[in-house]
């Protein structure tokens, strides 16, 4: 019988020769290699173990110190023609890349061990699901893939059946970032990434397969590929009904997935259950609605400001088998970063791996941080107390809503419904945040973030318009689509509303709407909430503030129209018509000159 794993060990051996390892393990799975990898790296100093009792199964990491973040300008979409990568991406021949790639990547595994990992995003043989495979010579890049994914055995036997995989490839080389790449070639299948060790450019399941990649596929097969949460909302009764939710980085994407009921809507009994917190896979259903998967199996979330009132079901994910990438190292081995619960320690070891002491300043006499804005902790979803019950379905979960937000200090209200799923596509195409004092750049200054999509369509994004109003024109009973925004400010700059557990009131209406059993408003952008159809037992929030927190100013948005013909501009000929026609719609709705 032809050996149906053929394909990918020619793969492995051409890659091999290219990388020259000195020796290929192939992942399997099993814990008793996991925990041989584990003995391993803190053999080597790339990880340190954290206290047994206190962390069990938890693993301090530092990366090196220009490799952070992401590094969108170094992150490329190589596709034939250039048009196919669109404005929103940037763009190098499959030959350039290929030819300038395999430099950095000759002979840039010699003394180390290339590891193959097999892994599946989604449940392993669901239709959902996508098969990859990993070479790296990173134990750390194995670790936390072992925790984001569903990888070993399982999914060689799965390929077996059906022999499609993206092949991943990953060297941290020499960590030069004058040599890094981030390529993805959506024609062949195909991810190289070089010269980083940072996790959302190495765990390649995650941005570049279940977003770049995932996304081109979609659109040649029918279903979609989102930055989007999903979480189920449970009624006393026992029903559930899902959301899916697509904000840009910084808004709270995590914390709403695992939210807490405030205190006065307790009473109604709700349940909130978490599906994922940052990748939504949906297909159509033979019912004609929008069934959602999280390809993952972990979450990769940022751990500066993580405490318990923020996302204490978060605070109880990361307490056991959980890799901390940048954070504070305390003297008991257990870590630390800005924002978290309980004293300042007194000392530690900062994500530079120099001795900290909290007060100290840098040469501009800014403070040094314990812990980098950008540290992360990876732990398993089957950690969180209210990880959903149907992670495991192969069938997903039926999605009632897919809501856009966006941080707006003024202009969009807490909450809109659009008319339709065409007005919601333009809805969720123009969706921008402010730049806030956190980021640099000017204050205020307005980021457009279709769909929260701009750094992760692995296509022209105008192709991908047409793709979302396709969709919708497939759909019998397509989700209803909202924008929320909780970041809204009066004018001290100050929140008008309190977010986090309370946004529970916002998405009550929400799925009221989609049962057709809350009453709307009809304004010039969509329908909002009637006076006191948003529950506020408990909410104590002065009247005014709700009153401003609604309130619309056709001045800001005929302003706001200028920003979006400009962006749409972008796009040329290839911006489908429809949204042209939304823009007029709404320029005629909101009337004046
Ligand atoms: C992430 C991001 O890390 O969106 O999820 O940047
Ligand atoms: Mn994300």
């Amino acid at each position: 019988m032809a050996d149906k794993l053929q394909e990918l060990k020619a793969w492995v051996k051409s890659c091999a020769e290219l990388c020259q390892p000195d020796e290929i393990v192939w992942i399997n799975g099993s814990e008793e290699q996991k925990k041989r990898l584990e003995r391993e790296a803190v053999a080597s100093e790339e990880i340190v173990a954290l206290h047994p009792k206190k962390l069990p199964g938890c693993f301090w990491h530092r990366t090196a110190i220009n490799d952070v973040a992401r590094t969108e300008h170094l992150t490329y979409v190589c596709t034939r023609k250039k048009e196919e990568a669109g404005p929103n991406n940037n763009w190098m021949s499959p030959r350039e890349a290929y030819e300038k790639a395999s430099e950095y990547f000759r002979g840039s595994m010699k003394g180390r061990t290339m590891y193959v990992i097999p892994f599946s995003m989604g449940p392993v043989g669901s239709i959902f699901s996508k098969v990859g495979v990993e070479l790296t010579d990173s134990r750390y890049v194995v670790l936390n893939m072992l925790i984001m994914s569903r990888a070993g055995d399982a999914v060689l036997n799965q390929l077996k059946k059906k022999p499609e995989f993206t092949k991943c490839l990953h060297s941290k080389a020499e960590l030069d970032i004058t040599k890094r790449l981030i390529l993805h070639f959506p024609e062949d299948n195909t991810i190289w990434s070089v010269n980083s060790g940072y996790g959302g450019n190495v765990l390649l399941g995650k941005k570049c397969l279940s977003l770049r990649i995932a996304s081109h596929q979609a659109r040649q097969e029918g279903w979609m590929a989102e930055h989007m949460l999903i979480m189920g909302i449970e009624e006393p009764n026992g029903h559930i009904e899902y959301i899916a939710a697509a904000f840009p980085s910084a808004c709270g994407k995590t914390n709403l997935a695992m939210l807490i009921p405030p205190s006065g809507l307790k009473r109604k009994g709700y349940r909130i259950w978490t599906v994922g917190d940052d990748i939504a896979w949906m297909r159509i259903d033979t019912d004609g609605s929008l069934w959602a998967i999280n390809p993952e199996a972990g979450f990769f979330g940022v751990a500066p400001g993580t405490n318990m009132k923020s996302n204490p079901m978060m605070v109880k994910t990361i307490k056991k088998n959980t890799i901390f990438t940048n954070v504070l190292l305390k003297p008991d081995k257990t870590v630390w970063w800005e924002g978290a619960d309980g004293p300042v320690p007194l000392k530690g070891t900062d994500w530079q791996g120099r001795p900290w002491q909290p007060g100290m300043t840098d040469e501009q006499g800014k403070p040094i941080l314990g812990a980098h804005p950008n540290s992360r902790f990876t732990a398993p979803i089957v950690n969180c107390p209210t990880a959903s019950f149907r992670l495991q379905q192969h069938h997903g979960v039926p999605i009632s809503a897919i809501v856009f937000g966006g941080r707006r200090a003024h202009l969009a209200p807490l909450v809109y419904q659009s008319f339709n799923w065409q007005h919601g596509v333009f809805v969720g195409a123009t969706m921008a945040s402010e730049r806030t004092a956190a980021q640099v750049g000017k204050v205020g200054e307005v980021r457009r973030d279709p769909m929260a999509m701009l750094p992760f369509c692995g296509y022209n994004m105008a192709d991908y318009f047409s793709h979302w109003l396709g969709m919708g024109a497939k759909m019998t009973n397509p989700p209803k689509i909202f924008h929320v925004n909780w970041f809204r400010t009066d004018e001290n700059g100050k929140f008008l509303w309190p977010g986090f557990g309370d946004n529970l009131r916002v998405l009550e209406w929400i799925l009221e709407r989609c049962n057709n059993t809350a009453g709307a408003v009809k304004t010039p952008i969509g329908y909002i909430p009637k006076v006191n159809e948003i529950d506020k037992r408990g909410l104590h929030l002065p009247k005014e503030n709700m009153e401003k927190v609604f309130s619309i100013s056709r001045k800001e948005w005929r302003e706001e129209l200028k920003g979006i013909k400009e962006f749409f501009r972008e796009f040329g000929e290839d911006l489908p018509d429809e949204l042209w026609q939304e823009y007029k719609a709404l320029k005629k709705r909101l009337g004046g000159a």
